[in-house]
């Protein structure tokens, strides 16, 4: 039997490289999107996942995805790419625009010019930040695939567009075209503008006398955090669905940034983590999510999907890395 060939665009991103992994462990022959004419994470992935394809696209050039799609002729096409991060997406917002929600538009219309549009299944990374934190629906039991939208920066707009036109092209053309509504999911690959990977950093860094304090916007906000290493799983398992579908994958559990940071710091010993923490107001957003909570019982009844890390696990997981890399010793 020949193998299945996918591709992955956000390839260098944390849930790119989780996948790409996952992917070649199941005999998958992989490629991977790559932009920019000297993409500073190339190397590195080159490094760590020499088995994937790398071809030359963007989001935002359409002649190239097509080129992409040809080149990979894929059965499996994972949609992970986008300007991610909520606060660059308030700075950035036309250019999130571009890539966040139109390049997804650009994607799904190349892929119908290949002719191939009935055979390829397709992924849309779709986003808890679509909810916009406001639980007026389905209060205290953890948003589903039926709770209400309300996106609360340009990010989740562009989001939301790109969730309803991937959807709109699963009724308008028949294309498989699944949408996973992911919570926050972190990990030892997370970057480090991201709230878990910036504290996990900072605390091995104090560990190991490299800095003395970190600089943290709002700390009472409160997400629903898994592992990435889980997620990508559940992406994989949605195209491999008898139909396609939504489906929210979360942990069903929700935590405060002061809970992470007091589990991160007594992973290095540390009972208070105030002294060690400084809000600064250029970590805060013109409008923030305040809690974000999920029911993935949809995932789990149709999917099977379980989430295998919990909480505090991930909290360990990630000091312990960091602990690892940032060690001047090593
Ligand atoms: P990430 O680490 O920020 O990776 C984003 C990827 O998008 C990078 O590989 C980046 O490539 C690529 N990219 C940016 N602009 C592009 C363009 N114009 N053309 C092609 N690729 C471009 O994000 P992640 O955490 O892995 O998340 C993966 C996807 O899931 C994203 O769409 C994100 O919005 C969504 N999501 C994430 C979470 C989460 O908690 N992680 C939750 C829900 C949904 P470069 O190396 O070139 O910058
Ligand atoms: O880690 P964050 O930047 O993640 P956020 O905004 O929840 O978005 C992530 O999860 C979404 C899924 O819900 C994804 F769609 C999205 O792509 C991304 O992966 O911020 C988490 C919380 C926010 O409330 C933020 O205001 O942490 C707060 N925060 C406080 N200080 C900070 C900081 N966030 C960052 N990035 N940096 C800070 O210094």
């Amino acid at each position: 039997m020949t193998s299945k060939r996918a591709l992955i665009t956000g390839i260098t991103g944390q849930d790119g490289q989780h996948l790409s992994e996952l992917l070649n462990e199941k005999g998958y022959e992989v490629f991977g999107l790559i932009r920019g004419q000297r993409n500073a994470r190339r190397e590195a992935f080159v490094a760590e996942f020499p088995f994937v394809h790398l071809v030359e696209a963007d989001l935002t050039d359409p002649s190239s995805l097509l080129g992409a799609l040809k080149t990979s002729d894929a059965d499996e096409v994972y949609n992970l790419g986008a300007i991610s991060h909520v606060g660059y997406s308030f700075r950035n917002p036309q250019l999130t625009a571009d890539i966040t929600a139109k390049g997804v538009l650009n994607l799904l219309e190349a892929i119908r010019q290949t002719g191939r549009a009935e055979e390829v299944r397709f992924y849309q990374a779709s986003t808890s930040e679509m909810f916009g934190g406001l639980d007026y629906n389905r209060p205290g039991k953890g948003y589903n695939e039926m709770s209400l939208f309300h996106p609360r920066s340009p990010y989740g707009v562009a989001k939301l567009y790109a969730h309803w036109i991937a959807k709109n092209y699963r009724e308008s053309y028949g294309m498989f075209v699944a949408c996973g509504i992911l919570f926050n999911h972190e990990g030892e690959r997370r970057g480090v503008e991201f709230v878990t990977r910036k504290i996990t950093d900072a605390v091995a860094r104090i560990h190991h006398g490299l800095q003395d304090h970190i600089e943290l916007g709002d700390l009472w906000p409160k997400r629903d955090w898994g592992y990435a290493g889980d997620y990508v799983r559940g992406m994989w398992q949605m195209l491999q669905h008898d139909e396609a579908d939504d489906f929210v994958l979360a942990t069903g559990e929700t935590h405060s940034i002061e809970e992470f940071l007091t589990l991160a710091f007594e992973e290095i010993g540390v009972d208070d983590w105030r002294p060690y923490v400084q809000q600064n107001p250029e970590f805060m957003r013109p409008a923030e999510v305040d809690i974000l909570l999920g029911d993935p019982t949809k995932a789990e009844t149709d999917l099977g999907w379980k989430r295998d890390v919990d909480f505090p696990g991930l909290v360990s997981r990630m000091v312990q890395h960091d602990l690892k890399v940032t060690d001047p010793n090593r």
